[in-house]
């Protein structure tokens, strides 16, 4: 099957223009002007943006956490993402200390296999490390995993310094990255502690608890260990200006670090957790928590000057019903946000078009970086002939407002109700299918597993 999209206004990492694109089967054959296929189904694309398919490389689906489970497994989670122009998500496999890597992934593959709707991958956590877990690593690369998570926070995940240091260097061996979640959480459970002996509770302790300089600390420590182990990596989810400021200084050092934020650190503030009702409040409670509007600005002018390489979203949803767990102790609030639909069209409405970065930095930051990033480039990533079709097609006229009640997750609020947004995901094909066309999708379980190989950013 072919189909030829005349005339859209091609965007890529490295510029624009308005050409024609020609699709046959799962791959773009031939961009250029005029192009002629007498066999293709044309499209009229005059006055719309193509961009390559988002990747999300950061999302929770179907992960038991706080005694439940996301609400968003991998149908309802890839039916929104695709929705929302993501083609390819990158979900943290995630097996419990004292299971192997395999195990993990194998579970992973069960939750996704023949249920998502869009193309997805894994990075496998470590959360355990031992002689076992040392001779699985190659194992994960043999099948496809070449990135791997770790935590600085959460007992359930820690393996402390010393382990995270050896596994930098284990992981280098075999060209892995891994990016690490950076809290500091000794100092957190302190401050928890004396919030809980103060009978101070509610929603708003979380971002008491959980201060910018913590995460700071955390980045700093980590940074000094790859230094060491002669590595980069991947500071996940960067909510703060200290956090950056940290990042910039290992940076003056010589080292090489990448960087990922969420539109909530650029879009949401934690004046949030203040408010009186509850659920309102707890609605928000994430990790890191939301910050101040002077974070946001900071991490803004780090995108526009491309110090961070990839905005992703952390997608980790749950119910209201969740939520209210934590009524009598914010501890037990599951911490988490949607975001994988309207990721896209945040980061237009607030970037491109309110001027803060440029579309083609807006193409860098959801598909070029993450698809090189994580050794999915140039399969995945970019508008080019040899490479799959997987392409949004961005209506950037008309307004619109963000709302729960016109969402494909599996959740009864959008943390972005109400934003105004610019434009429209008009069409999204799938190595080559029409699968949304404005706003229905049409293919909902035609996600494959996609394989990848070394970091090439
Ligand atoms: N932070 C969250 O808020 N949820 C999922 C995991 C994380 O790091
Ligand atoms: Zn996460």
């Amino acid at each position: 099957m072919k189909t030829l999209l005349k005339n859209g206004t091609i965007v890529t990492g490295s510029g624009s223009r308005v050409a024609d694109l020609l699709i046959c089967g799962e791959k773009i054959v031939k961009i250029g002007e005029n192009l002629e296929s007498p066999d293709a189904k044309v499209v009229d694309c005059s006055g719309k943006l193509l961009f390559p398919g988002f990747i999300d490389a950061h999302t929770h689906f179907d992960l038991d956490v706080c005694n439940t489970t996301t609400a968003d497994d991998f149908y309802s989670g890839g039916r929104a993402a695709l929705r929302g122009g993501t083609t390819m998500v990158i979900d943290f496999a995630c097996p419990n200390k004292g299971e192997s890597l395999q195990y993990g992934l194998d579970l992973w593959h069960k939750k996704a296999d023949g249920k998502t709707a869009c193309d997805y991958a894994f990075h496998m956590t470590i959360d355990d490390w031992n002689e076992d877990i040392i001779r699985e690593i190659p194992k994960m690369f043999e099948q496809g995993i070449s990135s791997f998570k770790m935590y600085l926070t959460y007992p359930a995940m820690m393996i402390g310094d010393k382990n995270v240091f050896l596994a930098l260097q284990e992981l280098k061996k075999y060209g892995g990255i891994a990016g690490v979640h950076c809290e500091n959480a000794d100092v957190i459970d302190s401050l928890i502690a004396q919030k809980k002996a103060a009978g101070e509770t509610a929603p708003s302790s979380h971002p008491r608890t959980r201060p910018s300089v913590l995460e700071a600390e955390a980045i700093d420590r980590l940074l000094k260990m790859a230094e060491v182990a002669q590595t980069p990596v991947v500071i996940v989810h960067l909510s703060s200006a200290d956090g950056y400021d940290e990042i910039c200084h290992a940076r003056q050092r010589g080292q090489k670090v990448y960087v990922e934020t969420c539109p909530h650190y650029l879009l949401l503030d934690d004046s949030r957790y203040d408010q009186p009702e509850y659920i309102e409040s707890a609605k928000y409670v994430c990790a890191p928590p939301l910050r101040k509007a002077r974070d946001q600005e900071v991490l803004w002018k780090a995108l526009a000057s491309d110090q961070i390489q990839t905005v992703s979203t952390d997608h980790c949803s749950f119910s209201l019903a969740q939520k209210n767990a934590g009524k009598d102790d914010f501890t037990k609030i599951p911490g988490g946000l949607p975001g994988v639909e309207t990721r896209g069209t945040l980061l237009y409405t607030y970037g491109v078009a309110e001027g803060r970065i440029t579309r083609e930095q807006m193409a860098r930051l959801l598909s070029e970086n993450p698809a090189k990033l994580y050794g999915a480039y140039p399969r995945k990533g970019i508008l080019a002939e040899g490479s799959d079709a997987d392409i949004v097609v961005y209506d950037p006229a008309g307004e619109g407002i963000i709302t729960a009640a016109d969402q494909a997750y599996n959740m009864d609020y959008n943390p972005f109700e109400g934003f105004r947004t610019q434009g429209h995901i008009a069409q999204v094909y799938l190595r080559g299918k029409l699968a949304v066309e404005q706003g229905e999708i049409l293919e909902d379980r035609g996600g494959q597993f996609i394989p990848r190989g070394k970091c090439a950013l």
